[in-house]
């Protein structure tokens, strides 16, 4: 198991990295080129340079999050050859840097959805939420409000200039239900994963976020059978999975520790994004304090699912919230999740030394 945090880059992210290092346990900062239009080949030196930089720091950079799949390649349309091609340079040219893994997403238009950037907590911390009421609003409405909240940080993921254009994208995808969906993901894998077998590279997709369909846009990685579907799809260690247990218990019908046993036991889960929710009510919750007593998930569950089925893969605190006045990027400031990180490796020592 490594521990990680992800770092937004110099450019981005106004965390230094020595900040990251000094947090107990850290070895790792998972992150990416936000200068590269998704769909083209990420270069060699650029690359290069963001891994040269987390290592001089101290630190690793063995996994990315994310590259994102260009929406000919979710649509199927004939021009994804040429983008699959870029991905399949992308794939060696992270791999000649010392990559790993790579996480990735299958979700149309948006990457994640909430509906409030900025809820008030009792104890006056700030968090991210998603109520069904908030998205009951023109798409128009529901993008501006997230832009407009995001405290004039660039979303990855949720670029001004695509969804400029919502109406238009939506069009698009209007013929993509989920067996298409599904389908595009399988002819994506097919071309993707010998590339990475070949280079020791492992693809791990992240669940959707909420994990059921929002806007009437088709969803594939809601659920314990979508994950198995797409581990069958190309069966291979290569064909993994960033297991987010947030994503995952958005949906309160699905079993998260199953879920992590399962896919930990079948060596699939490559990178963990660990967080803890608050269910509020049906389907609405908001992201709590890591620690089990604030939200709906038993942490300790969720650390032993991992450790007692083999997992060895990477792990991170997922989102936090906002604590002793800090500000800046929704959901990655560096107290709440420094304060994750030492709680998950507390847990992880607990179980590991029974
Ligand atoms: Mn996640």
């Amino acid at each position: 198991m490594q521990m990680t945090m992800r770092w937004f880059g110099p450019e981005q992210d106004k965390i230094p990295l020595e900040y990251f290092r000094q947090v107990p346990g850290v070895e790792g900062v998972v992150g990416a080129l936000y200068d590269v239009a998704v769909g083209e080949v990420w270069p060699e030196e650029k690359i290069a340079a963001l891994v040269g930089q987390a290592q001089a720091a101290g630190l690793t950079m063995e996994v990315i999050e994310s590259v994102n799949i260009h929406d000919d390649i979710k649509i199927g349309l004939p021009s994804r050859d040429r983008y699959i091609a870029n991905y399949q340079q992308t794939i060696r040219h992270l791999a000649k840097a010392g990559v790993k893994v790579i996480c990735y997403n299958f979700m149309p238009v948006f990457d994640w959805m909430k509906t409030d950037m900025n809820y008030v907590l009792p104890d006056g911390s700030l968090t991210m939420a998603f109520e069904k009421k908030g998205i009951d609003k023109s798409l128009e409405e529901v993008v501006k409000e997230v832009l407009e909240n995001s405290n004039g940080f660039a979303l990855p993921g949720w670029e001004p200039e695509r969804l400029g254009k919502v109406q238009e994208l939506f069009a698009q995808y209007k013929d993509v239900d989920d067996v298409k969906l599904r389908e595009n993901l399988a002819y994506f894998l097919k071309a993707v994963i010998p590339v990475c077998e070949e280079v020791g590279v492992k693809m791990a997709i992240h669940p959707d976020d909420p994990p059921y369909s929002i806007f009437g846009l088709p969803r594939v990685v809601k659920n314990r059978d979508d994950l198995d579907w797409i581990c069958n799809a190309v069966d291979s260690e290569a064909n993994g999975i960033t297991l987010c247990t947030g994503s995952i218990a958005e949906d309160p019908a699905n079993d998260v520790y199953g879920i992590l046993a399962e896919f930990s036991r079948r060596k699939r889960i490559h990178f963990a994004h660990v967080r803890n929710i608050k269910i509020i009510q049906d389907k609405d919750f908001y992201e709590s304090a890591h620690p089990t007593q604030y939200g709906s998930l038993n942490m300790l569950k969720v650390i032993q699912s991992l450790h007692d089925n083999g997992f060895d893969g990477y792990i991170r605190p997922d989102h936090g919230r906002f604590i002793w006045g800090e500000t800046g990027r929704p959901g990655y400031g560096l107290y709440d999740r420094a304060l994750g990180v030492t709680y998950l490796l507390g847990l992880w020592e607990a179980v590991s030394s029974k």
